[in-house]
């Protein structure tokens, strides 16, 4: 990497041994050889971070006097995981860090990588997306900056007792976080018009005299690969004034003032656990107000440095908005641009719509946001005043363009009158902003025909597409080196900034050394990971079976209960006849149930205690085997998904918006058994469908068969159905808790089976079938594994972002020379 010789060469030479020395010595004020992990992992990251800081302040430097359009990442979660090995590989220090590791003899890497805290402020995809695209952002060169908060609880740890989840709190910042800088200078006041109490030990917002909330600016460095550019992400910490409760103070109510204060710093506490439902607390309200305005704060402070002009705003800044959670961000820019700036209505209106855009992840009603109006009341009465007016606006045009469909205005309307007035998110963010994306070709066209079809109507030139993408820096480069080095061996490196280049892999699907190269690199993945399982959780797998994979939060429409029934049909034809040909397989589950989700926590114990019953049964011992492994992050991930053969996409066809985890397993060599859903659509496309294991019915026909489907029909006329079904409601799988999956029963039988399991699994089963006959044929296996990693090109969030830079934000590389 010569474009980063100069900060390489530092590390590799005295100085960088020097700095790692004396973090050790004076941070910790320990010796050297007597420093724990913990505190030598400290000390490289904070070396690299030094070896980074003059390239961070030059990139920032370098925006400020090139004046380009920035772009502004706003969201309320970024899964980032850990960051050392990531930082290191995109350095282009990793033999230099390595020399020096190696010289230091108390030093085992492995475990100072271990010792880091995933940084899991995310709850599943859409955080994780997050994380992928500043890396991207950085990687090619845009100014940008990501804007989120800084929880000091991230997702909760999992842990499995008795098959049943527990959570635990995750308090990853306990220890001090290398990374991060504060810059408390750039500190923001956030108006806020209550109060905040304790009520029967839950947080609440209440009515009071108005007051001040800090955000204190905590900044981690992205580091785009080759080191060229260090964009920002900028996580806010809320903290109270000191004169915060003054009143209190001066009648001699001070330590509950001192309460209050505490109080008010718990906004950004903990992360909110629901993935795909609104969870509706007003803490979750004001968190998202917070971190609107905090970043739109500090977005204009920067717009305003190099700008005097507020028209340039949209040729200037372009703003994303991470689903709808910070969709308020379109009534505070029209606050600041009326109340701030002092423009027109019709001036800020024009201003905000051209800088905003909306992307949409999930089709499920539940999780479109909608805030009830007494929390604006409460918190920031202002932007109500303003949604209010947006609306009077826009309902004016609505009648205009559709006289007399007064059905359609009230659809329309950003105000829910039914049931207590509430604020609809998603029509605010549609109408505030100039672009509404969906994240894989098909959610886009469900979302524009069949979820805001009136908004497509009236605003066609609005809706687009954007398919995710993942980076192929930590998911392969990372995350499976030895695949990479095969891969650059085999055709350079330049796939790991234009994974298109994996199409120069086809050829080698006929050279037969390639392809035992390639199965030894997926082997050895199965040995770590079996290794790593056995010394972390006790569980013993076998690498020589078929290591099958699903790992995702723990969700209906996701269907891990369509997997785990197929697991019992398989048991059972074991049961009724031992001898049939069998490929053995482990099953492999993994992630997390939202805390409140309680058929999703059930169906984590079905899947446990099917396991243990598969386990302890001799007929099919070392047949099958089916493990879930616990407190799924993305640490598990980067293990997991190298070490997989298949991979679970089986989603109910049309509710899986995308989809990123698919496009990891298709980069590191599994083959897809999957529905025609998300962005499994496009990566069969790539591939050619006979590379890939489709199965079950498509969005059109699970939406067409809705009104006559009939789960009891599949119950009562397909006998290995009825037969793996029984065995869960006659307690074979539960015979200390009887009736304890009774629920599943009533979702599946008496409440409809929303989600078509049973419609499915025959055609499901069909399918593992004939997935288990190739997998016998190593050769004619790994030649679709070659080629589905060949096909993965278009899954990089490299040519992601740069559609969303050339499409949505007229965005251009600003190169930091
Ligand atoms: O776009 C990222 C990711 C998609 O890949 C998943 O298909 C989708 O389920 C997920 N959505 C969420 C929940 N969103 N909300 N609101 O994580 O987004």
């Amino acid at each position: 990497l010569q474009q980063y010789e100069c900060g390489a060469a530092r590390f590799s030479d005295k100085t960088g041994h020097e700095h790692y020395q004396r973090h050790l010595l004076f941070d910790h004020v320990v010796w050297p050889d007597e420093a724990s992990q913990r505190e030598r992992f400290e000390a490289v990251a904070r070396s690299l971070r030094d070896l980074l800081a003059q390239r961070w302040l030059l990139t920032d430097q370098t925006y400020d006097r090139e004046n380009p359009k920035r772009v502004y990442y706003l969201s309320m979660e970024f899964l980032i995981g850990r960051a050392l090995t990531n930082n290191i590989v995109n350095l282009g220090v990793e033999p230099y860090v390595r020399e020096e590791l190696q010289s230091d003899p108390h030093q085992d890497w492995k475990e100072v990588v271990e010792t880091e805290p995933d940084a899991g402020l995310g709850n599943g995809g859409l955080g994780r997306l997050a994380a992928c695209f500043i890396e991207s952002l950085a990687t090619l060169q845009i100014p940008a900056v990501g804007y989120g908060l800084r929880y000091e609880y991230g997702i909760f740890r999992q842990a499995i007792e008795n098959g049943y989840q527990m959570e635990q709190p995750d308090h990853w910042l306990a220890q001090p976080d290398p990374w991060e800088v504060t810059h408390p200078r750039q500190t923001v006041q956030i108006p806020i018009a209550c109060r905040f109490e304790l009520q029967d030990g839950m947080l609440r917002a209440v009515p009071g005299h108005a007051t001040h909330l800090l955000g204190v600016p905590y900044d981690r460095p992205v580091v785009g690969y080759g080191g060229q550019t260090i964009n920002t992400l900028r996580l806010w910490g809320a903290a109270s004034p000191d004169h915060f409760n003054f009143g209190e103070f001066s009648s001699g109510d001070f330590v509950g003032a001192i309460v209050d204060r505490v109080l008010a710093e718990t906004v950004t506490r903990v992360l909110y656990p629901d993935d795909s439902t609104q969870a509706g607390q007003a803490l979750r309200f004001v968190q998202e107000y917070f971190m609107v305005c905090c970043s739109l704060a500090d977005i204009v402070a920067r717009f305003r440095r190099t700008n005097d002009d507020w028209r340039l705003l949209p040729d200037k800044v372009a703003i994303q908005l991470n689903d709808t959670h910070p969709a308020m961000a379109v009534a505070e820019l029209m606050r600041l641009l009326l109340d701030e700036a002092k423009l027109g209505w019709d001036e800020a209106w024009d201003l905000t719509v051209g800088t905003l855009a909306y992307t949409n992840h999930t089709l499920l009603p539940e999780a479109l946001e909608k805030w009830p109006v007494q929390f604006f009341e409460l918190v920031c009465p202002r932007l109500l005043e303003i949604v209010y007016e947006i609306n009077r606006r826009f309902m004016t045009d609505v009648q205009q363009r559709y006289p007399g469909d007064h059905p359609r205005a009230s659809r329309m309307s950003l105000i829910e009158e039914s049931g207590g007035r509430q604020i609809r998110m998603a029509n605010l963010a549609i109408v505030g902003s100039h672009s509404t994306n969906g994240v894989a070709q098909i959610h886009s066209d469900l979302l524009r025909t069949r979820v805001v079809a009136d908004f497509a109507e009236m605003f066609p030139e609005r809706f687009n597409n954007k398919t995710n993408g993942v980076t192929p820096r930590r998911w392969l480069l990372a995350a499976n080196r030895d695949l990479a080095g095969l891969i650059s061996e085999s055709i350079g490196d330049t796939w790991i900034t234009d994974l298109g280049e994996l199409r120069r892999l086809l050829p080698l699907t006929d050279d037969e050394s390639f392809r035992s190269r390639f199965r030894q690199t997926k082997r050895a993945a199965k040995e770590r990971f079996a290794d790593w399982l056995k010394s972390t959780t006790g569980q013993i797998v076998d690498p020589d079976t078929i290591f099958d994979s699903q790992i995702k939060r723990i969700h209906e429409y996701k269907r891990q209960l369509l997997n785990i029934l197929h697991v019992i049909v398989l048991y059972d034809r074991l049961r009724t006849d031992p001898s049939i040909t069998l490929p053995p397989r482990t099953f492999f589950f993994a992630g997390k149930a939202a805390p409140a989700y309680r058929l999703a926590k059930l169906i984590i114990k079905l899947i446990n205690n099917v396991g243990r019953v598969i386990d302890e049964d001799p007929v099919s011992r070392g047949r099958i085997k089916v493990v879930f492994v616990p407190n799924y992050n993305v640490s598990v991930a980067e293990r997991l998904i190298p070490a997989t053969d298949v991979s679970e996409q089986i989603s109910t066809a049309g509710y899986e918006a995308s989809g990123t985890g698919n496009m990891k397993f298709m980069m590191n060599g599994a083959l897809t058994i999957g529905t025609r859903d998300g962005a499994t659509i496009e990566m069969a496309e790539e591939a050619g469908e006979e590379h890939f294991f489709l199965f079950g019915l498509n969005a059109e026909q699970v939406a067409s068969s809705r009104r006559w489907y009939s789960p009891r029909w599949h119950y009562e006329n397909e006998p290995e159905t009825r037969a793996a079904l029984d065995l869960i409601f006659n307690d074979y799988f539960s015979r200390d808790e009887p009736g304890i999956f009774n629920p599943i029963r009533e979702s599946l039988l008496d409440h409809g089976d929303y989600f078509m399991h049973l419609a499915d699994l025959t055609s499901y089963a069909d399918t593992q079938q004939k997935l288990g006959t190739l997998y016998a044929d190593s050769d004619a296996w790994v030649r679709k594994a070659v080629v589905n990693v060949a096909c993965a090109g278009k899954f990089s969030s490299d040519r992601t972002i740069a559609e969303y830079a050339a499409e949505i934000w007229n965005a251009l590389p600003c190169p930091i020379r």
